[in-house]
C-alpha cells in the first residue's frame, strides 16, 4: 500500500514537472507557423529580430523563395501587421548594385509569416559580398535592420544576365521546376531588366523558346515543349518543359520581345549544338 501511494506521487510529480517546463518554454504563439521552414539566418536592430527563412536554410545564387517573421524583443510576440520592403545590395570592389526582386506581402492563411523572392544574379566572393536592408512600419513608426547575408555560387545555370539586340541589359532567372522528373513538367522563368544599378523591374509580353538538349547523347531533344509566356502582367513566364530521361539537360532559349524579335539566343542546329542563352538541370 505503501509503494503504491509512492508511485502515485511520483507519477503525479513527473506529470506536474512536465505540463509546468511546458508552460514555461512555449512561446506566446499557439502554433510555430515556420514548421517545414528552416532559419538560414537572423538580422535585428534595437527593437525586432528579423527571422529569415528557406525551404532549405540557405540562400543560392539565382531564385531564392523567402520567409519572414519579425520579433518584438519587447514582448516576444510576432508581429502580426508589419509592411515590409527590403533591398538586397551587392557590394562590388568598383560598384553597388542590387538586383531582381518581388515585395514582401503576408502568407495567406498565415498570422506571423511573410514572403517574398529574391534573384542573385551574382555569387559573393572573397572580396565582393551581399548584404540585406529591412524597412518595415509598425504603429506608424519606422524601423530598419540591415546585415550581411551568404549568397554561395550556384552549381549549375539558373540565371543569366545579358544585353540583348536592343542594347538593354537583362536578367533572366530560372524558377521551377523545383524537382524535375521524367515527365512533362511545369516550367516557371523570370525576366527582369535593369533600369538602373537599384531597379530590376519585370519584364512584361515578352515570350521565351525553349529547347532542352542532353549533350552528352548526341545533343538529343524531347518531344511536347510548350514556349514560356506571362499569363498576368508582373508575374512569371510559364510552359511545359518535357524531360525523356534523368541526367545533364542543357536548356537552350531564345528570349523575343512583343513584337516577336529575338533579343538572345540561337536557335540549335547540327552546326550550332548550343544556344547562346541557357539554362542546365542535372536529375
Ligand atoms: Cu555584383
Amino acid at each position: 500500500m505503501k509503494s503504491l501511494k509512492y508511485i502515485a506521487f511520483l507519477l503525479l510529480s513527473i506529470i506536474f514537472i512536465s505540463c509546468s517546463s511546458d508552460d514555461h518554454t512555449s512561446t506566446p504563439d499557439p502554433t510555430d507557423e515556420t514548421i517545414g521552414l528552416v532559419k538560414i539566418q537572423e538580422i535585428a536592430n534595437e527593437n525586432h529580430t528579423i527571422e529569415i527563412y528557406s525551404k532549405n536554410g540557405s540562400l543560392i545564387q539565382g531564385y531564392n523563395l523567402i520567409t519572414i517573421r519579425l520579433k518584438d524583443k519587447k514582448n516576444n510576440e510576432y508581429l502580426k501587421d508589419a509592411q515590409i520592403s527590403w533591398l538586397p545590395v551587392m557590394h562590388m570592389n568598383m560598384m553597388e548594385h542590387s538586383c531582381p526582386k518581388s515585395e514582401v506581402h503576408k502568407v495567406e492563411g498565415k498570422q506571423t509569416l511573410y514572403t517574398g523572392d529574391i534573384i542573385f544574379q551574382m555569387a559573393q566572393n572573397e572580396t565582393e559580398y551581399w548584404d540585406l536592408t529591412f524597412t518595415y512600419m509598425v504603429n506608424k513608426i519606422s524601423y530598419t535592420a540591415k546585415d550581411i547575408i551568404k549568397v554561395p555560387a550556384s552549381a549549375k545555370k539558373t540565371v543569366s544576365t545579358f544585353t540583348g539586340s536592343d542594347n538593354v541589359r537583362y536578367i533572366i532567372a530560372y524558377i521551377a521546376p523545383e524537382n524535375p522528373k521524367v515527365a512533362l513538367n511545369d516550367m516557371s522563368i523570370g525576366v527582369y531588366k535593369m533600369q538602373d544599378m537599384m531597379n530590376f523591374p519585370v519584364v512584361n509580353n515578352y515570350k521565351i523558346k525553349i529547347d532542352p538538349r542532353m549533350p552528352s547523347m548526341g545533343n538529343h531533344g524531347s518531344p511536347n515543349n510548350t514556349d514560356l509566356a506571362q499569363s498576368e502582367t508582373g508575374g512569371f513566364y510559364k510552359g511545359k518543359l518535357s524531360f525523356t530521361m534523368s541526367g545533364y539537360w542543357k536548356i537552350n532559349m531564345q528570349l523575343l520581345n512583343s513584337s516577336a524579335q529575338v533579343l538572345k539566343g540561337e536557335p540549335v542546329t547540327t552546326e550550332i549544338p548550343s544556344s547562346s542563352l541557357y539554362f542546365e538541370i542535372e536529375f
